[in-house]
């Protein structure tokens, strides 16, 4: 299995990110994607090749092209303002007040195209995420052009960003610009598989009203786990999309038994959906170890992960989401991959 990767993602280095209200060290680092390289790399698993630039009609087909103005042009009118460090949301147009309205204010603009303020706008977030996407769509080629599978290294994630709107570490939504590339490329039915920790809520809203693409997510119930508003069992999609978007939510603390048992009943229900591509949003979050998720997967795990999707015989795209035990994460990835070559 190859591995496209792009070194524009080390551009987007945040020190420091809000939690509990204050700053603290950011967990969604460059160090990240260096430790899966060099696992790759050490692995044998398949080439590591560089992105293709695929321009911004792809992301346009996904996100609105005016959120891709602003978070491409943010940085510069920070730095404009004046701003010191990265910047960062504090005000959002929740219920009864207007988001149809663009503000001049840069900072309301912050607070209009985001959904938290977790995610800090650093000085090349835009270049990461835009390249991050290159990254993804030049894996997803692979895939179109026969291979069995394929794996794109990026960061930022993209699973929490919405058509309009930033956030949970996300600016572009690459398993989505993924989704609707392969729609493009005459793929019908297409499935997106997401094990990451957190719910992909920018995903799943992207394609909740569309029967073409179909969600599937395991996480952490968002009664107490981020992202809190999005993820529930009841979601299962409107109109032409309903039964295409399929939520197991599990308690914080849930470990391999529970996890895996829940990963099988959607392997089951994404299988009746007979897609032609499978796209895994591969959060290794899980891992028992990780420091901000809550789930208890051990390391051997990640192998029957690997396995399991392996038996739905479907082109597979493998996209790196979270991961935050940044000298677990390579090992645990490559575990996945592995698995999935392999087999059981
Ligand atoms: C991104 B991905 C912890 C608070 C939660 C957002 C988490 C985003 C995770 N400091 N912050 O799904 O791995
Ligand atoms: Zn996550």
């Amino acid at each position: 299995m190859d591995t496209v990767y792009n070194q524009h993602h080390g551009l987007h280095a945040a020190t420091h990110e809000f939690f509990r209200g204050r700053l603290v060290p950011a967990f969604e680092v460059p160090a990240r994607a260096d430790y899966v390289l060099a696992a790759v790399q050490a692995s044998g698993l398949g080439a590591v090749r560089e992105p293709v630039d695929h321009g911004l009609g792809p992301l346009e087909a996904v996100h609105s092209p005016a959120y891709l103005r602003f978070v491409r042009g943010a940085w510069a009118e920070w730095q404009q303002l004046g701003g010191e460090g990265d910047a960062f949301p504090a005000v959002w147009p929740v219920r009864s007040l207007r988001s149809d309205v663009v503000p001049a204010s840069f900072a309301a603009r912050m607070g209009l195209y985001s959904m938290d303020s977790g995610t800090p706008l650093t000085a090349g977030a835009w270049e990461a995420a835009y390249w991050g996407a290159q990254t993804t769509l030049t894996a997803l080629d692979l895939v179109l052009a026969g291979a069995r599978s394929a794996y794109a290294l990026t960061r930022p994630p993209g699973h929490h960003a919405g058509a309009d709107f930033f956030g949970g570490y996300c600016f572009v939504n690459n398993a989505a610009v993924a989704a609707q590339a392969a729609r493009a490329a005459g793929k019908q039915r297409v499935a997106i598989l997401d094990v990451d920790y957190h719910h992909g809520n920018g995903t799943q809203a992207i394609f909740y009203a569309r029967g073409d693409v179909y969600y599937a997510s395991i996480h952490g119930d968002p009664q107490t786990e981020y992202p809190f508003f999005l993820g529930h069992a009841d979601e299962t999609g409107a109109g032409a999309g309903l039964g295409c978007n399929a939520n197991y939510p599990l308690p914080a603390g849930a470990g391999n038994e529970q996890w895996f048992e829940a990963f099988e009943r959607a392997l089951v229900a994404l299988n009746a959906y007979a897609p032609e591509l499978l796209i895994v949003s591969l959060g290794v979050d899980t891992y028992a170890g990780d420091p901000i998720s809550h789930f208890k997967l051990d390391q051997p795990e990640f192998r029957r992960i690997g396995q399991a999707l392996r038996t739905l015989q479907l082109p597979t795209l493998f996209l790196q989401e979270g991961g935050y035990a940044t000298e677990a994460i390579g090992h645990n990835v490559v575990a996945v991959l592995r698995g999935f070559e392999e087999g059981a």
